[in-house]
């Protein structure tokens, strides 16, 4: 599904199997050597979603090697299992495997949502590289919000991204609006052997 230029969803992507890796390996990289965080951004304002990186720890807004806005330690390395992954995902989304080959993600931002989280409209800018950005959901359904690379405002859409889905951002799309207006309480289903909550994955280049 095109949403647009760029911007491509496949829903059902990752198999029941990898979804339980992917969620057993993100229960592991939550264990540390950083723990899941609620971010505090630089108004003092307390995000609703808690977050783990890896390769790169982001904090707004910039990228480091170790979590100083957390505890101080290095960040759990990028697995090369998951720049694989991202391959295929770009590869599958814009049906290019040369493309796709050159793609080197080098930091992935893993998110957590309770029923409650929400995650504001926003661009994803600290990254120097222009590669897309791939992002894997687990477990609840959500809305996610796309927009615009203009403002906040409209136009938008809205699409719902179930446990499996598959959504790359690249190309005139990299830099548009978005966010999550709502997450779905006890929509996970037994796929990816979540109990409650959404998890979502996002691979990125950060060209650091
Ligand atoms: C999420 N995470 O569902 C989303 C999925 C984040 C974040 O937004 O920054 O952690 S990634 C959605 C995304 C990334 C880059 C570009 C665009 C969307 N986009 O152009 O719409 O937790
Ligand atoms: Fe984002």
């Amino acid at each position: 599904n095109v949403v647009a230029p760029g911007a491509v969803h496949v829903p059902g992507w990752l198999p029941e199997e990898r979804q339980r890796e992917l969620v057993e390996a993100c229960r592991e990289w939550a264990r540390g050597p950083v723990p899941l965080r609620n971010t505090v951004l630089p108004g003092g304002g307390v995000m609703s979603v808690r977050t783990v990186c890896l390769g790169w720890h982001w904090q707004p807004y910039r990228y480091a090697r170790t979590a100083d806005d957390v505890n101080g330690a290095r960040v759990a390395p990028f697995p090369e299992w998951l720049a694989a992954w991202g391959r295929a995902a770009v590869a599958e989304a814009y049906e290019d495997p040369v493309a796709a080959e050159a793609y080197a993600p080098d930091a992935a931002l893993v998110n957590f949502y309770d029923g409650a989280a929400r995650m504001g409209m926003h661009q994803d800018k600290e990254e120097r590289s222009h590669a897309p950005v791939v992002s894997l959901s687990l477990g609840d359904t959500c809305v996610f919000r796309f927009g615009n690379t203009q403002d906040r405002g409209r136009p938008h859409t809205d699409v719902e991204l179930a446990s499996g889905d598959l959504f790359v951002f690249g190309g005139p799309s990299r830099y548009a609006f978005h966010g999550v207006t709502k997450v779905f309480d006890g929509t996970a289903g037994a796929a990816s052997g979540m109990r409650a909550g959404r998890l979502n994955v996002t691979l990125r280049e950060t060209g650091l």
